[in-house]
């Protein structure tokens, strides 16, 4: 039998994948593209390793399975508490302990050489010990070989005496802060720091840190574990404010309607100063809801650097330069809650980015009731931090000065990389899920353990007196004057008043909502609405069109701009946008596929059919122009995404923030946001937020799920009156327009007011090209408004 032999010559194409499936954005506002970086190990390291590969496979086993037998529990009920792990064991790699190799290269040492027993009992030391890294997992080499260099550093630091004696008196005062309010308010649920008195070294590092690289501003979310102590401890906080709360008094002066909330949701904002350096630190209010507020966080600190041209915003500098994100979790909520996920998969995508977040772990390895091997099923709470490649330090508790070691190392790492890193500190916790509750129903084992050892700061003292860094005189002296502080504030809380911290800087000329239906004059000039109608549709000479776009979208829009009439519903949002654009206000609009739009009519991004590139025509309408569109197409969550933009949207009044569900119905995906952040978030903090959302596409029908964006639930939500018309201090206002202009006096409206309430606007599918569906540049002209009712 004869082969043939096939002639055709196969043409290998050299295809680069990203560039087929990415966007090539640059210059789009929000959006710089990054330079790629080129790393190479130098070759000295490369020809040590080679010499002794057995050698580096034992370091490297160590940096990839040495935690597995760290002793990271202080309360030693850990799961890893044999150390048999069999890839440490030198037999694998054809080692004898009296074996000479070369440690430079291989081993961050100070000796070049050593035995394998010794380099088995450095890596123990660095590895297996209080400390414990995982960062084999990273997909970066220079990120590997740079942690790898400062982790095996750690042994050899010290800490001078100052720094030492500040972590401790941090951790007195915390501790007595506790039993202050132990003692004052016997009946309170503090959800203390006790037996997590160790965050005190990773803040008060990571804020000197910031202060000393020019940071300007943190943002930070965190849950209520040490909440009070923080806020008090180190964040400016008053006591005598906080004991005035607790004593049942409002939160706001008298003037403004807000309910207030609940202790453990108090927030901070506030200088802070580490000599000549300061840095201004924001902590977020927290719902109940664990872990809500992360993205929160997240969108509110984009915001502040979109304000403060920071990252892809400013001329020459990387995200984060000025404004850094840190989030805070408990280890149960950090595993469980499915927004985590969401979030760190926005963490760096064009438009969400922030620069990468520090993350600290207050893991007191319990949630409620729950011990943590039943809490998760991976074998750490931070094992969700591996799906962006992020690295991850476990530290013990009880070691304040490793996890200030540690915590350096993050905020460095953040810096040089500007990615999220997580710290993970295990510690404990007192008392049960609050002091009230008894922890021994459930967990007696753990309890024995925790209720026969000292606390934290007092070992610590006890290490520090050892040292004769400080003597017994001097903490108890910190300890009495701290209390007899906390006594004063307590009396001050009798006469405390609330302060007016309201509608101040952003905000400034804006206030809450009268009790009344006002109207504003939400129409424009026709010439400025022909300029950015045809605006809205122009793209560079040489930019490659779709020709469907152009035959359709393009070219209808002209002859409609043209003449004034017929005005469709994307039309309408292109001038409501533009034009606002044009008064100096920024436009933001994300959620999945927004730039295109779900049913194909929005067309705000177009995509040149050659290169891949994206243009924004409505940034491009003038050479002054002050406002600009940011096209955020999201990723596909509504969870997170909502959040973000909820934090965008709090930022400032001046930017307006939209957020579209692909379909009406996948709102409730992001239930948590609306219920705890958008519906309730003036009453709760006086937070206002003219965060608009858009619901495609009520009961136009499309089956059981798309037929409906459950308008119904939304007036629910509302505080809508029973007995009387509602002014404009409803918490939300949910609307569903019929025209096209009635949509464009919508979206106006938000910006010209001089209050902020967040918008639903159940939005259509079948009238986006209803041909009777149209409104004509009358019904936006000066003198036109929103109507409430049509007739
Ligand atoms: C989304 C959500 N579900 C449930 C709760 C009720 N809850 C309050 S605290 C808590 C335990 C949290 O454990 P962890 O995250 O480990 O923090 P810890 O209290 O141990 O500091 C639970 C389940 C909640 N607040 N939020
Ligand atoms: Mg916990």
């Amino acid at each position: 039998m004869s082969i043939t032999r096939c002639n055709i010559c196969l043409r290998l194409v050299k295809v680069n994948v990203n560039a087929l499936r990415n966007y090539h954005s640059e210059n789009v506002f929000g959006f710089k593209k990054k330079p790629k970086k080129v790393y190479q190990v130098p070759d000295e390291v490369q020809a040590a390793r080679c010499n002794e590969s057995n050698f580096y496979r034992l370091v490297t086993a160590y940096r990839q399975h040495g935690h597995k037998c760290s002793s990271i529990d202080p309360v030693q009920f850990s799961l890893n508490s044999s150390c048999l792990i069999p890839e440490l064991d030198l037999k694998r790699y054809g080692l004898s302990i009296n074996k000479e190799v070369t440690f430079s290269g291989i081993v961050n040492s100070e000796k070049r050489t050593g035995t394998v027993s010794d380099a088995e009992q450095l890596l123990k030391s660095i590895y297996c010990e209080h400390i414990a890294a995982e960062f084999l997992h990273l997909e970066d080499e220079e990120e590997i070989e740079w942690l790898s260099q400062e982790i095996e550093k750690l042994p050899r630091q010290t800490l001078d005496n100052d720094t030492k004696i500040k972590i401790l008196t941090e951790m007195l005062k915390s501790e007595s802060f506790d039993q202050f309010l132990g003692i004052k308010f016997g009946s309170l649920k503090r959800y203390g720091a006790e037996g997590a008195e160790s965050m005190f070294p990773f803040f008060t590092e990571i804020f000197r840190l910031a202060a000393e690289d020019n940071l300007e501003q943190l943002v930070m979310a965190m849950p209520h574990r040490g909440r009070l102590n923080l806020l008090t401890g180190i964040f400016n906080f008053s006591p005598a404010r906080m004991f005035s709360k607790i004593k049942g008094n409002p939160d706001f002066p008298a003037k403004y309607v807000a309910s207030g909330d609940v202790l453990s949701h108090l927030i901070a904002s506030t200088n802070l100063k580490y000599g000549d350096k300061s840095v201004h630190l924001s902590l977020l209010y927290n719902p109940s809801h664990l872990e809500a507020v992360n993205p929160v966080s997240m969108g509110k600190t984009r915001a502040k650097q979109m304000l403060s041209a920071d990252g892809d915003y400013g001329p020459n500098n990387e995200f984060s330069d000025k404004i850094l994100n840190i989030q805070v979790h408990g280890d149960a909520a950090l595993s469980g809650q499915g927004v985590n996920q969401e979030c760190l998969m926005l963490s760096k995508v064009p438009h969400f980015d922030v620069g990468g977040s520090i993350h600290l772990v207050v893991n007191n390895q319990v949630g409620f009731t729950t011990p943590a091997a039943r809490g998760r099923s991976s074998r750490y709470c931070t094992d969700l931090g591996k799906i962006i490649s992020a690295p991850v330090i476990h530290v013990n508790g009880d070691y304040p000065e490793e996890v200030l070691k540690v915590s350096k190392i993050a905020f460095e790492y953040q810096r040089k990389f500007r990615k999220d890193i997580f710290v993970d500190m295990n510690c404990y916790r007192l008392w049960g899920h609050n002091e009230l509750d008894d922890p021994t129903f459930t967990n007696p084992a753990l309890y024995n353990v925790i209720r026969s050892r000292k606390t934290v700061p007092q070992m610590y003292a006890d290490k520090l007196i050892q040292e004769g860094v400080v003597s017994e005189h001097t903490c108890k002296q910190a300890v009495e004057s701290y209390k007899s502080w906390l006594n004063d504030e307590l009396k001050a809380a009798e006469t405390y008043q609330p302060e007016d911290l309201y509608f101040k800087n952003n905000w400034d000329g804006y206030n809450q909502a009268q009790e009344a239906v006002t109207t504003w004059d939400t129409g424009v000039d026709t010439n400025l609405l022909t300029f950015v109608g045809s605006k809205s549709v122009e793209y560079p000479n040489d930019f490659n069109i779709h020709p469907t776009l152009l035959r359709t979208h393009i070219t209808n829009r002209l002859t409609k701009i043209s003449e004034g009439e017929k005005i469709d519903w994307s039309t309408a949002e292109a001038l409501a946008f533009g034009t606002l654009l044009f008064q100096g206000y920024n436009v933001r609009i994300s959620g999945q596929d927004v730039g295109r739009g779900t049913f194909c009519h929005r067309h705000v991004m177009m995509v040149d059919q050659k290169s891949n590139t994206t243009y924004v025509p409505l940034n491009h309408m003038h050479k002054d122009q002050s406002g600009f569109l940011e096209v955020a197409n999201s990723i596909l969550s509504e969870e997170a995404v909502l959040g973000y933009e909820y934090g965008y949207s709090v930022e400032s009044p001046r930017n307006l923030a939209i957020w579209e569900a692909q379909f009406g119905d996948f709102f409730n995906g992001a239930q948590v946001i609306f219920d705890t952040f958008i519906t309730s978030g003036e009453d709760k903090w006086l937070w206002q937020s003219g965060l608009t959302i858009l619901l495609p596409h009520g009961y136009d029908g499309a089956g059981p799920e798309h037929s409906s964006a459950r308008i119904e639930r939304f007036l629910q939500l509302t505080d809508s009156k029973e007995n009387k018309p509602d002014g404009d201090n409803v918490n939300m206002q949910v609307s569903q327009p019929s025209t096209p202009a009635q949509y464009f006096h919508l979206l106006r409206r938000q910006m010209v007011r001089n209050f902020r309430k967040p918008l639903i606007i159940i939005t259509p599918k079948t009238l986006l090209r209803y041909p009777t569906c149209t409104s004509n540049f009358a019904e936006m002209a000066p003198g036109t408004h929103f109507k409430p009712v049509l007739g």
